[in-house]
């Protein structure tokens, strides 16, 4: 048993993770929190790694035989400063949401306040939403972004952080599709003696790559997972400059939130980061952006209300009450197309998260299988031509036919990492 393999143990199993292969390779990946890792980055996460515990960091652990594990995440950690340009990196944490837990462990107290984008405006659910942990057991203040322009409103920021006086600001979240402003931000935490936490997740790849302002040097703290932009495996990094912050962050993830390191990830990490350092990533950042901007374009050509009229990033938000249907059915008939979004709310929406207003749509996976301007404007007509069919209430052969066109694109681009 012990040395067979996957196929001849589980084949119910394998066969679906072949199926789940099949298609992630026949569809077109517009959700804009994912990736094709690499086949390097995979091979990483599938070793003998996975079988070893090391509680603690490199050179202080409590379990023996960390000859190897201490120099997979000493490169890891080395690598991650070096591309980031920070003093100290922490690679355990094991995703997004527990990384920025740890940073409520780090400088709050239960109680404390915090001030984060609020969800439907585009914020995580970790920058202090109400049925998150970081909601119910901190007193959380949200701010939004203005009804006329579709961005951040630092007016409101400035106003809520002199009224609050929050521990704790948040900047950066999941469906903002404009650049950033970390000096702004940093700006207002100095005035009320704040922690400012630049959540990067979403645009790590970009701040690696130079397609987007880096918070270094201007937010205290940095969190990003490592599997969107980054194209890395599912994870997440902490970083900071100063060693008292870096301190405050390494007892909250190991001993205060986690256990023993997930080392299989910290490995394949490691080999992302080396990716992200290589030249070809700058013109791949770079190239995400300009892609997003071209599918923008082409939206909002075709008559999509995009919030904040287009995007500086990977991402765009489109509200689609003016085309007459829901961000849920539009997905669905969408994914049926072969044209993977999620639905996502959008600001100021009347309608609830589980049926909201819009969709959301990014350009880091059609970017990674090497698809430029010209497909982008492609898949901005195959949208309209599915969501025009859906509101109208006949969408079966526009689906049918669009999901065709969709697979002679697909094999036309193969997608990294994929057999
Ligand atoms: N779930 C991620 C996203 O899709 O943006 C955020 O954690």
């Amino acid at each position: 048993m012990a040395g067979n393999s996957l196929n001849s143990v589980d084949p119910e199993i394998a066969g679906l993770i072949t199926a789940e292969e099949r298609r992630q390779a026949d569809t077109v990946k517009l959700i804009a929190s994912e990736n094709y890792v690499s086949r390097a980055v995979l091979e990483a996460t599938g070793t003998v790694l996975t079988n070893k515990y090391s509680e603690g960091y490199a050179g202080k652990r409590y379990y023996e035989g960390q000859q190897v594990i201490d120099q997979i995440e000493t490169i890891a950690v080395e690598r991650a400063k070096s591309l980031f340009g920070v003093n100290h990196a922490n690679v355990q944490p094991y995703s997004g949401s527990p990384a920025n837990l740890a940073i409520y462990l780090a400088f709050l107290n239960p109680g404390d306040t915090v001030l984060g984008m609020g969800l439907p405006f585009g914020g995580h659910l970790t920058h202090g939403w109400s049925v998150s942990a970081t909601g119910k057991w901190f007193n959380s203040v949200r701010y939004g972004v203005r009804k006329e322009t579709g961005r951040i409103d630092m007016d409101e920021v400035r106003a809520l952080a002199l009224e609050h006086r929050p521990k704790l600001i948040f900047c950066g979240g999941t469906a903002i599709p404009r650049t950033i402003d970390f000096p702004a931000f940093a700006e207002i935490a100095r005035e009320v003696g704040a922690v400012l936490a630049a959540d990067i997740a979403h645009i790590a790849g970009l701040v690696a790559g130079g397609a987007h302002p880096s918070p270094v040097g201007h937010a205290d703290v940095i969190s990003t997972t490592t599997h969107k932009t980054l194209r890395g495996p599912r994870g997440a990094m902490l970083m900071a400059t100063s060693d008292e912050h870096a301190t405050a962050l390494n007892k909250a993830v190991f001993p205060g939130l986690q256990g023993g390191p997930h080392n299989h990830t910290t490995a394949a990490i490691a080999v992302a980061l080396h990716e992200a350092a290589q030249p070809d990533f700058k013109a791949y950042a770079a190239q995400v952006v300009k892609n997003a901007q071209a599918l923008a374009d082409e939206l909002a050509g075709r008559g999509f209300d995009l919030v904040s009229g287009g995007t500086d990033n990977h991402l765009i938000l489109m509200d689609l009450t003016p085309k007459g249907i829901g961000g849920k059915p539009a997905a669905k008939a969408l994914d049926r197309a072969g044209l993977e979004t999620n639905y996502n709310t959008v600001p100021f929406d009347p309608r609830k998260p589980f049926d909201p207003s819009g969709i959301r749509i990014g350009t880091p996976s059609v970017t990674s299988r090497g698809m430029g301007e010209a497909e982008m404007r492609q898949i901005g007509a195959w949208i309209d031509e599915v969501v025009t069919a859906v509101a109208k209430g006949d969408a079966e052969d526009v689906i049918g036919r669009v999901h065709r066109e969709v697979s002679d694109l697909t094999a036309q681009f193969p997608a990294p990492g994929l057999s």
